[in-house]
């Protein structure tokens, strides 16, 4: 298994658009097997795979208490949405920002499994929000952008205060 390096806002391959998968084979599982395990070195609840680079339509979410309920989705879709959702986010790509976007509280999804076996799954809560929040990334969507344009141009230029001084 190996660690990935996660893109940091405001780099542009978090915009990239992922392309669905098509073949579910034994490169596609250890890209899951690596993505968990940078997701929960991190320490986060969710990853996308356009966060670490590979711009395909892969999501790891684990939002259990003892870190040990790994949920896998591909190539998912949003079938439906209810009421609106009061929880702030954070992103694994903009560490050190929290704040509320527009979400639904509740969502229905179909995605498939690392198997390519179709599911679907009606989420509600930190779950919802984290699925939605993962679904952005792959369509090139980080959370920031949905704040204002001064509260955008303050966090990237932060951002890259503290890539320069990482090196
Ligand atoms: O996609 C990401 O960048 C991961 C992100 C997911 C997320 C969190 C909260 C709401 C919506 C989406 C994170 O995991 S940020 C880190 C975090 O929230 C966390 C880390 C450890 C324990 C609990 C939460
Ligand atoms: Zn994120």
């Amino acid at each position: 298994m190996a660690l990935l390096p996660i893109l940091q806002y405001p780099d542009p391959r978090l915009h990239i658009v992922a392309a669905p998968v098509t073949r579910f084979d034994e490169e596609l599982q250890r890209l899951v097997r690596d993505m968990a395990e940078t997701m929960y070195a991190a320490p986060g609840v969710g990853l996308s795979a356009t966060q670490v680079d590979v711009h395909r339509q892969v999501i790891v979410i684990d939002v259990s208490d003892g870190r040990d309920a790994l949920q896998v989705f591909i190539n998912p879709v949003l079938l439906e949405g209810w009421g609106e959702s009061g929880l702030e986010e954070g992103c694994l790509s903009v560490p050190g920002v929290y704040d509320q976007v527009p979400r639904y509280e509740r969502v229905r999804i179909e995605a498939r499994d690392a198997r390519g076996e179709r599911f679907e799954l009606e989420v509600d809560g930190l779950m919802s929000v984290c699925v939605q929040h993962e679904m952005d990334h792959l369509k090139g969507r980080v959370f920031v952008e949905y704040l204002s344009r001064l509260k955008q141009t303050r966090i990237a230029s932060r951002m890259r205060k503290q890539q320069r001084r990482a090196g």
